[in-house]
């Protein structure tokens, strides 16, 4: 749009809202907007298409309305429907193939679960599922705005629905209903707080219908900036307002909750399998100022008799933090003496890379110059903003160099003789962080005309409970249904291919960049803040106004295969801090700058469950005992123990406070010992869920509903979870108290430590004296779970353990369970187990199929219940066999 149009539109707009305010009589206002008529309606056996025409004036909230869409509806698979509505001329920006993989696949709508009708004037359409008619979406009632920097689609809802999921949050688990916005826009969030943006973007929403019992998920595959708003204002309803891309929907039918996990990890690819070794204790900080206090650490572990698996060191090891160099008490030969010292153990060892590179004379920022890799301003100059080195470049992970780049800074770097062998990777700042507030005229000068780095590192000062919540409260309640705001143009930016670039799916030409009409709730104000400017353009002619919030993904897949390029045959692990759709594919992901407070301990459960049992990313896990502030001795008890629970279980700690490893504390010690025990004997039960999750979607951690999704007290429930499929923990919930109550569905239980039958199914129940080093673990009857005989002081180790078996009858008697063995590490595997075991009051029998080899044997099993019986079993895992209890020998 030209500029001129542009002032005049703004000055019309000013107008507008002047008279809003003065006569109230609204003129512009997105409900006043025609909407669309639907033509052309063609009806095949596997989809629904249409043409869209503007059904009046355009209304031109916030942009111009596009006067021509198209509508297609597919049928993938019985339970995927597929919709979406977009431009004529296909011009408007699309996520990438190459970065979120589309799944494909097409079937009649007869063998579908799901049904889509649409209504021609004014269009809107409804999908329902066909068994009980239940509408699933609808968006009657409310027209469809689609304009150049702004779509709106609003579905209604039944009353007080239950929806979860829209992350990266640290809201509810149970979505509010009522004046409720997720903001979609990857940030750097210093104390994860509530009610914002943080650094991940998953527009995927599970909706449970408790009538029914039934489940489904939608997901809104856009990676443009949004907020979806959840009202009730107007009868219920979920409204997407995006600031561009295209609507790109994807309805899964479920009907069970986990059937809507597993049918949505057909579209994110199946998550990454880890190496064994990953689920092992972790032990970072921020602020080990030296090898030798990082050997320290390592030695103190061992002389306190915590299994230490993991040995990590953040940023403090760089030479002022540029990546890919160490720093003076990092020296080379030292930091290879550590690895091979803590490798001679079985220990290991990791690393953090920031993407962004420091503009100065050294190796990898001259390789990115002369690999042309970091992203340009429109005149050509490299793109400065100002991270922990000072003034940074940042890679463009759409330039056709950028992985060789990466790959060959990595095999230099990280090289196994000539350089630090790390066994896995951590990389943050990825949103991509920027320290430099927009419009960043001077990337040298730090927020208070301070030039080099002295603010603390991840926004340190914003994680006073007090200074967060006062941002909290000045920041966040923009207006809600806000009138549009004008901001002072700038000139709108140069896009390559402006000229028309008909079919390209990579934005419309002439869009501002910068200031948007419609401004998302981002919690930093306009787009660019503190991150790289929207204007900027990729190699390849994408905005970074459009693929802002990939910029973390883009990463995580270009580290995932330089990692590859380093050890082929190996599975490699990547802890990102900011992701997208599709990122437990590459990597998992540690749930950011935590504080150490007792309302984020509990907070990082529903955070927790977000990642691993909505999002597909199952490696997840919060810092244990916090990141930020001090941690106190007995919130570091508890959160060890309860980290042991994570996926992913690291202690992790800022510069600048008191260290919290677990030996500082002889209590917490003692809690670290007891959790990583019981961790450890657990760790093949875990992986075999894990690996469950990679096959086929079920995911390793869940909240109660989605195992109970006909008993509607378990909607809301955040504090308790499913640990794989068979153990429910209950971790204390008050910070003075030493009991916990709670929530146990109906079923059988058994409590985890003395094997016996719990009482109280379908009501409350109290756990009293709880001590510090424990956890409340419920087994669930039905279930068979293998644990090694004994722990260890490694993951190694413990592979050399036999196995028992713990058998748990449901009311009627039975239980059944299932073991997977592979080698731990290996990409692709020579032979792997698949073991399923059974029970049915008398006969116990292992079956499946038996390619790992393994001398490793079931030394017995255990009956629970009031008189717990252990019988002699013996025998290996190589082969089928089935034992009457009558011929065993009771222990
Ligand atoms: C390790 O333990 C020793 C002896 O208790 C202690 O003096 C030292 O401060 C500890 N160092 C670290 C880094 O934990
Ligand atoms: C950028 O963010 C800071 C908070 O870090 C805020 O104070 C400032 O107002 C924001 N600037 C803009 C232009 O939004
Ligand atoms: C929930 O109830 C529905 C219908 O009443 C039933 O078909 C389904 O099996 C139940 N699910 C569970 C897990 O009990
Ligand atoms: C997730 C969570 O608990 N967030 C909290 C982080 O810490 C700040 C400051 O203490 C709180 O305001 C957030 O609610």
């Amino acid at each position: 749009m030209p500029v001129t149009l542009t002032l005049l539109h703004a000055c019309f707009l000013l107008w507008t809202s002047f008279i809003q305010w003065t006569v109230s009589a609204p003129l512009k206002r997105p409900d006043s907007c025609p909407g669309y008529k639907a033509s052309n309606v063609q009806r095949s056996d596997s989809s629904l298409t249409a043409d869209l025409t503007l059904a009046g004036t355009p209304c031109n909230v916030y942009g111009e309305d596009l006067h021509d869409l198209k509508f297609l509806a597919e049928w993938q698979t019985d339970s995927r429907l597929h919709i979406m509505v977009y431009d004529k001329d296909e011009q408007v920006y699309q996520v990438p193939e190459f970065v979120v993989p589309r799944p494909t696949g097409s079937v009649s709508s007869d063998a579908s679960m799901l049904d889509v009708s649409i209504e021609e004037e004014p269009f809107s359409f409804t999908v329902t599922r066909k068994s009980n008619g239940e509408e699933i979406f609808n968006t009657k009632g409310s027209n469809l705005i689609f304009e150049t920097q702004y779509w709106r689609l609003r579905t209604s809802l039944p009353s007080n629905p239950s929806l979860y999921g829209l992350g990266e949050h640290t809201d509810s688990l149970r979505l509010p209903t009522s004046e409720y916005i997720r903001t979609m826009w990857a940030r750097d969030a210093g104390a994860v707080p509530e009610k914002t943006n943080l650094y991940g973007t998953h527009p995927v929403y599970y909706e449970h219908r408790i009538d029914s019992g039934n489940s489904h998920g939608v997901l809104l595959l856009n990676s443009n900036g949004m907020d979806i708003k959840i009202n009730d204002d107007d009868g219920q309803y979920l409204e997407y307002n995006v600031i561009g891309g295209v609507i790109d929907l994807y309805f899964m039918a479920g009907p069970s909750p986990m059937d809507v996990a597993r049918e949505y990890s057909e579209i994110t690819q199946k998550a990454a399998m880890l190496p064994y070794w990953s689920l092992g204790f972790h032990q970072c900080r921020f602020g080990y100022k030296s090898v030798e206090e990082v050997a320290e650490v390592v030695a103190n572990y061992s002389k306190a008799g915590i299994p230490l698996e993991t040995m990590w060191t953040d940023i403090d090891y760089m030479d002022n933090f540029k990546v890919f160099t160490l720093g003076e008490k990092f020296p080379l030969s030292d930091m290879q003496d550590l690895i091979k010292g803590l490798h001679a153990k079985d220990q290991h060892y990791i690393v953090m890379v920031d993407p962004a590179v420091a503009a100065q004379d050294y190796p990898a920022y001259n390789n990115g110059l002369d690999s042309d890799i970091f992203l340009k301003k429109a005149d050509g100059s490299i793109y400065k903003g100002r991270v922990w080195p000072g003034v940074t470049a940042f890679p463009d992970w759409f330039h056709s160099n950028v992985q060789n780049y990466w790959n060959s800074e990595f095999t230099t770097f990280f090289d196994p003789e000539t350089g630090v062998d790390i066994d896995a990777l951590w990389i943050d700042m990825n949103e991509p962080s920027n320290f430099c507030e927009y419009p960043c005229n001077d990337p040298r000068v730090g927020d208070h005309g301070v030039t080099q780095v002295e603010i603390s590192k991840h926004n340190i000062q914003d994680a006073s409970p007090h200074v967060a919540a006062t941002q909290a409260l000045t920041l966040q309640p923009k207006v809600w249904n806000k009138i549009p705001h004008v901001h002072a143009r700038r000139p709108v930016s140069r896009q390559e291919g402006s000229t028309g670039n008909g079919g390209k799916k990579k934005g419309l030409p002439g869009r501002d960049l910068i200031y948007p009409l419609y401004e998302i709730n981002n919690h930093l104000g306009v787009l660019s803040n503190r991150t790289a400017d929207t204007d900027l353009i990729h190699q390849g002619g994408w905005t970074e106004y459009d693929t802002h919030n990939l910029y973390g993904t883009m990463m995580s897949a270009a580290s995932r295969k330089s990692m590859l390029k380093r050890r082929p045959d190996k599975r490699p692990m990547v802890i990102t801090r900011s992701t997208f759709v599709g990122a437990g594919s590459y990597v998992g992901h540690w749930l950011g700058d935590n504080v150490s407070s007792w309302d984020q301990y509990l907070t990082s459960i529903r955070h927790l469950l977000q990642f691993v049992s909505f999002f597909q990313v199952p490696m997840a896990g919060a810092d244990v005992c916090g990141f930020l502030n001090e941690a106190t001795e007995h919130l570091c008890a508890r959160w060890t123990v309860l980290g042991a629970f994570y996926p992913f279980y690291r202690n992790h700690n800022v510069d600048g406070q008191p260290p919290q490893e677990a030996y500082r504390w002889e209590s917490v010690a003692a809690a670290a010992r007891k959790a990583i025990d019981i961790r450890y004997r657990l760790l093949d039960y875990i992986y075999t869920a894990m690996h469950k999750q990679t096959v086929d979607g079920t995911p390793m951690l869940a909240p109660l509903w989605m195992h109970f999704p006909n008993d509607s007290n378990t909607l809301a429930i955040q504090t308790q979870f499913f640990y794989g499929p068979s153990l429910l923990i209950n971790p204390v919930t008050e910070e003075s108290s030493t009991s916990v109550s709670f929530y146990l569905p109906s079923s059988t239980w058994y409590d985890f430590s003395t094997q016996k039958p719990v009482s109280g199914a379908g009501k409350t129940i109290t756990y009293s004296d709880v001590a510090d080093t424990d956890i409340p673990i419920l087994v669930r009857g039905g279930s068979i779970i293998p644990l090694r005989v004994k722990s260890a002081m490694t993951t190694r180790a413990l592979r050399d353990q036999n196995f028992e078996l713990w058998v748990a009858p449901d009311a009627d008697g039975n239980a059944e369970g299932s073991l997977y063995l592979d080698d731990g590490e290996s990409l692709v595997q020579d032979g792997t187990s698949e073991i399923r075991f059974s029970w049915d009051g008398l006969t116990l029998k292992m079956e499946g199929t038996f390619r790992f080899e393994t001398k490793l044997v079931l030394k017995s099993f255990s009956v629970l219940g009031d008189d717990v019986r252990t019988y002699r079993l013996d025998e290996g895992l190589d082969g089928p066999w089935e034992h009457g209890v009558g011929d065993l020998e009771l222990l």
